[in-house]
């Protein structure tokens, strides 16, 4: 029988009854407790976060839909509850908590975790994929397996991608070509990587975690951010900056991770049905994905948004050049960059 430690992770333990023990657990104080081999006498809660703030994005969504197919399938023993809205905390103190085993699973966007695990470098590279279709066709096959095997010696399970479109900038004005992003106080994603995609394209970058972009872009702090539409309509940054223009830089695709600590106590056969509900999951949120985009577009432009179609793309995409140069800088890294690239 496999015991929980103290050090181990604590899964929310929901035993079916009696109602007062129910409780109990709830409150967190199963510390002690024989949970995961308990068998299906007792249910296992783990905790999801996400940062998204709608209880019905994409990747929440999806997360809640693996849920309820993994409940089906194991007879009630496992479910899975999300806290979205940043409730745990910023993607990278999520990280932080998921690698100790103080929380259970996470959804981030990639580039969180590109100062972690290396290989979370190359989807989230500028201009890489050629279209959504190669973008799927990739992160489905070895190149997105190896890529997700990525974050296991930093005490991660990659369990699957989800989309996530593509990424854009918006401001108060159109960006259209390098001479537009010149000197842009621009929000990036906590991430090295990051910060110098910016400054290839002249922008100065300010990194800072999701939650903060809003009041960031209210007060001036920054111009612009960039994100995908279904993200600068769900954080409501269309209030703020009206402009988004389609420089379309990357599709750094969302990761859903697991502890390591606590995939390591679950039985082969029990590992087998997680990746086989994150799988199923992934078919779900793409679809929703590909609904929510088409949703928001029109959303934000009944606002008042103005989409930017005649952007300068070619330029961006060539002053990448030292991006590549500086952070795809190992063979592990150019291979994998150079498999993508040889994708159909
Ligand atoms: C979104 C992504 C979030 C978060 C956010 C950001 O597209 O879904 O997980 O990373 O971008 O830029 O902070």
């Amino acid at each position: 029988m496999m015991q929980m430690t103290q050090a181990a992770p604590c899964p929310v333990a929901v035993a079916k009854r009696p109602e007062h023990l129910r409780r109990w657990l709830r409150a967190g104080l199963a510390v002690a407790a024989t949970v995961l081999a308990a068998g299906p006498a007792l249910a296992v809660e783990f905790r999801s976060a996400d940062v998204h703030n709608s209880d019905d994005y994409p990747t929440v969504a999806a997360v809640k839909h693996m849920s309820e197919w993994l409940s089906q399938r194991s007879a009630g023993k496992y479910k899975i509850k999300v806290f979205n809205k940043s409730a745990l905390g910023t993607e990278k103190e999520t990280l932080d908590q998921l690698k100790i085993g103080a929380l259970e699973m996470n959804r981030v966007n990639i580039s969180s975790l590109n100062s972690i695990c290396p290989k979370s470098l190359v989807p989230t590279m500028p201009f890489l994929f050629q279209s959504v279709a190669h973008m799927r066709k990739v992160l489905d096959g070895p190149i997105g397996d190896e890529i997700l095997k990525g974050c296991e010696s930093q005490g991660m399970i990659g369990l699957a991608f989800y989309d996530s479109g593509s990424r854009s900038i918006y401001a108060k004005k159109p960006i259209r070509s390098l001479a537009d992003s010149k000197g842009l106080k621009i929000r990036v994603q906590q991430s090295e990587l990051w910060v110098a995609i910016a400054a290839a394209i002249g922008a100065n970058a300010t990194p800072m975690p999701t939650s903060e972009i809003y009041t960031a872009l209210k007060t001036g702090l920054i111009d612009a951010a960039e994100n995908n539409i279904p993200s600068y309509a769900g954080f409501k940054h269309y209030e703020a900056v009206k402009v988004f223009s389609l420089t379309e830089h990357s599709m750094a695709p969302e990761m859903l991770l697991m502890s390591k600590l606590v995939w390591d106590k679950l039985s082969k056969a029990d590992q087998d049905l997680f990746r086989a509900a994150a799988k199923e999951s992934v078919a779900f949120q793409r679809q929703k994905w590909d609904e929510q985009e088409a949703k928001d577009r029109a959303l934000v432009q009944k606002a008042g948004s103005v989409i930017v179609t005649d952007v300068d793309k070619a330029a961006f995409k060539a002053a990448m050049a030292p991006v590549y140069a500086r952070f795809i800088n190992t063979p592990d890294l150019q291979r994998l960059v150079k498999a993508v690239q040889d994708t159909p």
